[in-house]
């Protein structure tokens, strides 16, 4: 095997444990966050994610407001979700819309009742290609109520 000097620094770098590309420096949780934000229901389809196919990236603060526009309550459960990402916090929104209370600590579903909101930041870690994100209320799932997470 002829020995380049391309692949002598790639040797190099791997056996002193830099990554060839690009790597996270820093609090990863004091980001801006990005906003995503998702319905749990609302009046025209009451059992379903809106959207119901959801993309996050891995290294990147991410604001998850989940807001319940039905008039049943739901949950946003996805276990691997849940494994995937470090949780900086969830916030519970009031009527007026300002934080009434701050959950610190690992999320693993979130129920929402009609009209109401919360927030899940998060930075993911991993990534996933999951089909687990689901209402757990007893029938929801089997109604649609499902959805997809792809972390890239
Ligand atoms: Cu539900």
């Amino acid at each position: 095997m002829k020995i380049t000097p391309v692949f002598l620094i790639l040797a190099l770098s791997f056996c002193l444990g830099f990554p060839a590309s690009a790597s996270a420096t820093g609090d990863l949780t004091k980001q801006d966050p990005i906003e995503v934000k998702v319905l749990l229901g609302d009046s025209k389809n009451p059992l379903r994610f809106i959207p119901a196919q959801l993309s996050f990236e891995t290294g990147k603060l991410y604001k998850l407001v989940l807001h319940n526009a039905s008039s049943t309550k739901h949950y946003f459960s996805s276990a691997g979700l849940a494994r995937a990402v470090f949780t900086r916090k969830a916030q519970v929104l009031g009527a007026d819309g300002k934080t009434i209370a701050e959950i610190k600590g690992m999320v693993r579903e979130i129920e929402v009742y009609p009209g109401g909101t919360t927030e899940w930041w998060f930075v993911p870690l991993q990534t996933a290609e999951l089909h687990d994100l689901k209402c757990t209320i007893k029938g929801h799932t089997e109604a649609g109520m499902v959805g997809s997470i792809t972390i890239r």
